[in-house]
């Protein structure tokens, strides 16, 4: 501010004529005071300047944009200058200009042409907040990765097991070499017609033979072609798509497969992966419960059950199987929210009444009640059970609560579904209101392998009990194949009618190349090293390539008892996944992928225990 300007204030008009030197004593004193006053405004001003200057800023540039601009834009020489202020009092002038152009224009659209208008724009900020997802996901925090120990193994010492050994890879290497000869990039194979094949479970998700494969590739040492698996996921694995999924499907298959692989390669690609499809999963649980819908549109983020399930109720076995790769989630992302999401889960479940102890399959996402109260350790309940037990070993047996739900669920099952044929078969029957139905699925034959691996856990009177009760279910099981006539189980047998573990209705007769028997087998050879086990999973091999195998990879059939295969012209992704890397490990020895520091997720993917202590953990050398 000039000087100047403040001395009209000071001095008195009629003295400007008069010299300095015939000013009286009090005028002289006055006009010392004018002075030392105006040299207190000069200096004041020195430190008053800049304050008013950001205060003018703040009256006429309020607009954040402005401000951005004003510090960072390319013009901005010196912030303060006035031509500075010029050309942002212009840019406003022109943004006015513009908004009342298109305010205009709106006004003459019609409200079909404004309503469209407003979905672009909607679509515009949706793109721009997913790539800022993206931005988060690539932006990951720093993990030290350590690989758990027995992520390849070594060649069995007895020749026998090595030649069976080298056999079950090669069978993995003629399904994954016809997949990628005739399916590259789809779901699945069809090894008959020799080309891609999708089901409407993944959406418009592709490759999850890939996903489901790679850490059978790994494990089997497939190393040429676990590096073209990776090249794909990183070039063409792609969740930004407008379709519906199935949440469980989508997570113990590719959130599982890409978890697994991380695990065992250390590759960055495939947590970034699994954390960015993981975000993508988290709207199915917008529900009033917070229990997940079974099936959700990733691009929408909306959410529904499937129709059939009984008024609208989620499924057990899809809700209660996301525990353990959430975990994980959470884990390698820093992101709380995955574990929460599936510990409310237990928390409604916890609150709930159950009928005998038992947990219905359907339970009603909106109003948090059991639907039918049908209940199953095969499909629609299994790997609910199976995630309870897996949650507390995952945890480094530290979840006290999964443990007792575990071991009081199996103790409900044991009481109101097990039941002992007339020859003296066990199998685990399912239960309608009340009501026993005397069938076993194939799926349920995964429950042996489960008994086995919580026996050890449970309280010390009843483990020789539960690994009594897995080796039944596992002969139970293996009578299912044996009374056939291609050696391979029906989809679910019957001990009914005067039947024992016999399919008796035609759509209860077809095999899909499911895992279940096999992976019981695996489990009961671990803990027990009893050699039928071994010898039984051979039967299944042999038979496999005779009645299975096809130029084209590895089929279905659709009826076990004809003496000649029907073949149904999938081959499953997890046939890879899941039965190829059962057998393999069956004849493996143990320390290869030790229980200790593994778990499986109900896809077969070994996830790495979370040790309570992380300087457990030892570095593997490879
Ligand atoms: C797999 O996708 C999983 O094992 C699931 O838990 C049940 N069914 C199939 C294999 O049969």
């Amino acid at each position: 501010m000039p000087v100047a300007t403040l001395l009209p204030f000071t001095a008195t008009p009629n003295r400007k004529s008069v010299s300095p030197t015939s000013f009286r004593l009090t005028e002289k004193f006055i006009l010392l005071l004018v002075f030392s006053a105006f040299i207190t405004l000069c200096f004041g001003a020195i430190f008053f300047l800049p304050d008013s200057s950001k205060l003018l800023s703040g009256v006429f540039f309020h607009s954040s944009a402005v401000e951005t601009n004003t510090r960072t834009g390319s013009d901005s020489g010196d912030p303060g200058s006035a031509g500075s202020d010029d050309r942002v009092l212009a840019k406003i002038r022109k943004d006015h200009e513009k908004a009342l152009l298109e305010a205009k224009d709106t006004l003459q659209k019609w409200p079909d042409e404004i309503k469209q208008d407003i979905l672009n724009e909607k679509e515009k900020v949706a793109k721009e907040s997913a790539a800022q997802g993206g931005n988060d996901v690539n932006t990951l925090p720093f993990v030290e990765y350590h690989r758990p120990p027995g992520a390849t193994g070594h060649e069995p010492q007895d020749p026998e097991t090595k030649e069976r050994r080298d056999k079950i890879k090669e069978m993995m290497k003629h399904a994954w070499g016809s997949y990628r000869r005739y399916a590259w990039g789809s779901n699945e194979l069809r090894p008959i017609s020799k080309q891609g094949h999708s089901s409407n479970l993944f959406g418009s998700i592709k490759g999850a033979t890939i996903v489901d494969a790679l850490d059978t590739l790994y494990i089997m040492e497939m190393f040429e072609e676990f590096d073209a698996a990776t090249d794909w996921v990183e070039k063409n694995l792609d969740f930004n798509v407008n379709a519906e999924v199935s949440v469980f499907e989508v997570n113990i298959r590719f959130v599982g497969g890409l978890l697994s692989a991380y695990y065992l390669s250390g590759k960055e690609v495939y947590r970034r992966k699994a954390v960015e499809l993981g975000e993508k999963l988290l709207p199915a649980f917008k529900t009033p419960t917070g229990i997940p819908w079974a099936l959700l549109n990733l691009k929408s983020g909306i959410g529904r059950n499937w129709p059939w399930a009984s008024g609208g109720s989620s499924i057990l076995a899809e809700y209660g199987t996301l525990h353990l790769e959430f975990m994980h989630l959470s884990k390698l992302s820093g992101n709380p929210d995955f574990a929460q999401k599936v510990m409310n889960i237990r928390k409604v479940l916890n609150r709930l009444d159950k009928p005998q102890g038992l947990y219905p399959n359907y339970l009603n996402p909106n109003s948090g009640q059991w639907g039918q109260h049908h209940v199953s350790v095969g499909g629609l309940g299994d790997s609910f059970y199976e995630y309870l037990l897996k949650a507390w070993l995952m945890s480094d047996r530290t979840d006290e609560e999964a443990k007792k739900m575990y071991y009081d669920a199996l103790q409900a099952i044991e009481t109101n579904l097990m039941r002992k044929s007339s020859s003296g078969l066990t199998y685990i029957a399912e239960w309608k209101g009340g009501l026993l139905e005397h069938k076993m699925g194939h799926l349920t034959c995964f429950a042996g392998g489960m008994i086995a691996l919580g026996a050890d856990g449970a309280a010390s009177e009843k483990t020789g009990h539960q690994m009594e009760q897995a080796a039944e279910i596992a002969r139970t099981c293996h009578e299912s194949y044996a009374r056939t006539a291609l050696k391979l189980g029906p989809e679910a047998f019957r001990f009914d009618g005067g039947v024992e573990a016999i399919a008796t209705r035609q759509n209860e007769k077809y095999f899909i190349l499911r895992p279940e028997v096999i992976e019981t087998y695996m489990y009961m050879w671990r803990f027990t090293h009893d050699p039928k086990y071994r010898e039984w999973g051979w039967e299944a091999v042999q038979a496999l390539e005779q009645h299975c195998k096809v130029e084209g990879g590895y089929s279905g059939v659709r009826d076990v008892y004809a003496s000649t295969p029907n073949h149904d012209d999938v081959q499953q992704s997890f046939y890879l996944a899941e039965t190829l890397k059962y057998l393999y490990l069956l004849f493996s020895d143990d320390d290869h992928l030790p229980f200790d520091h593994w778990v499986f997720n109900t896809e077969a993917h070994p996830l790495p225990v979370i040790k309570k202590d992380v300087t457990d953990i030892p570095n593997e050398v490879e």
